[in-house]
């Protein structure tokens, strides 16, 4: 079962301007082949579909604590999109003037046809994400040489799109995914290193670019961001640790794998745009469930 917090795992500035070209660069983190939603539904599937767990159960256990992290980053992803999207279109009721008029160039149009100026489960040449990017052979050596390059794969595919845009609120979310990414990369080497005794984390760093690069990343590193294994369980997978354990490959600091989740930051609000006629519900009461709060006792 899966356990949700309203909360979004790092905070991400407010954009300098609206950026739909941006967020269009910023579509092949959610939904490319080596994407976030890529990265849930594999270690997702191959968690569910774990053999012989009770043999195994400190592998399994790494990627079902992963597969939680993931959920995590579609949801940063998103709202990062949604941050670059808004203001790029000019608000108000009134289509005559063409309100919709400054996108018709935009890179990926779905955002304004297809959603209310929203990320979509789509790559950043509005292609949609499809299930044939998971890969869960119920091989375990298998698995885990898959999920290796997986991230090495997305790890490459974020520097580019960093390379690509210049918003910060675009560039500070590239700068925590190659962090955690990073921090992907390097279970899966130590899980393949546990499982076959092949040092597998002399590849590391695949792209051979350092994360301490990226300034947004530097940062994130020097406060230990890419040490820490975060089980996203308040009891379970408590064996994670006997795979996450030793020294950072790169840097030779300790990891340390964490019960539960980070505290996370408050997710931001997103303003009605109502040219889209989103969120629409114009004549909804609101004083309806104030009444019922009040009879409930909820507090808002
Ligand atoms: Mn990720």
């Amino acid at each position: 079962m899966i356990l949700k917090m309203d909360r979004l795992l790092h905070k991400l500035p407010e954009p300098k301007n609206p950026s739909p070209n941006d967020a269009a660069a910023v579509q092949e983190l959610m939904g490319g082949k080596f994407g976030e939603m890529s990265t849930l539904m594999n270690y997702t599937f191959q968690s569910f579909n774990f053999r012989g767990r009770e043999r195994l159960r400190p592998f399994y256990d790494v990627i079902a604590s992963i597969a939680g992290e993931e959920y995590g980053h579609i949801e940063l992803v998103s709202y990062a999109i949604n941050m670059l999207l808004t203001g790029s279109t000019k608000r108000g009721h009134d289509p005559e003037p063409g309100p919709l008029k400054n996108v018709v160039d935009a890179r990926n149009v779905h955002h304004f046809i297809a959603s209310g100026q929203q990320s979509l489960p789509m790559d950043s040449m509005g292609h949609w994400w499809t299930g044939q990017n998971v890969f869960s052979s119920g091989n375990l050596k298998l698995d885990l040489l898959h999920n290796f390059f997986l991230e090495c794969g997305a790890r490459g595919n974020k520097m580019r799109v960093y390379e690509m845009v210049t918003d910060p609120t675009a560039r500070e979310l590239v700068g925590y995914l190659l962090v955690r990414g990073g921090l992907h990369v390097v279970a899966y080497a130590r899980a393949l290193e546990h499982l076959t005794g092949v040092n597998v984390t002399k590849l590391v760093p695949v792209p051979e670019l350092s994360n301490k690069a990226f300034p947004e990343a530097r940062k994130l590193e020097e406060s230990g961001q890419h040490l820490k294994l975060y089980t996203f369980s308040p009891n379970d997978y408590r064996r994670a640790g006997e795979i996450w354990n030793g020294f950072h490959p790169e840097d030779g600091q300790p990891l340390e794998v964490v019960f539960g989740a980070p505290e996370g930051v408050p997710v931001p609000d997103l303003h009605e745009e109502p040219q889209l006629n989103s969120p629409g519900a114009e004549d909804f009461d609101m004083g309806m469930f104030q009444d019922v709060a009040k009879k409930m006792g909820i507090k808002p």
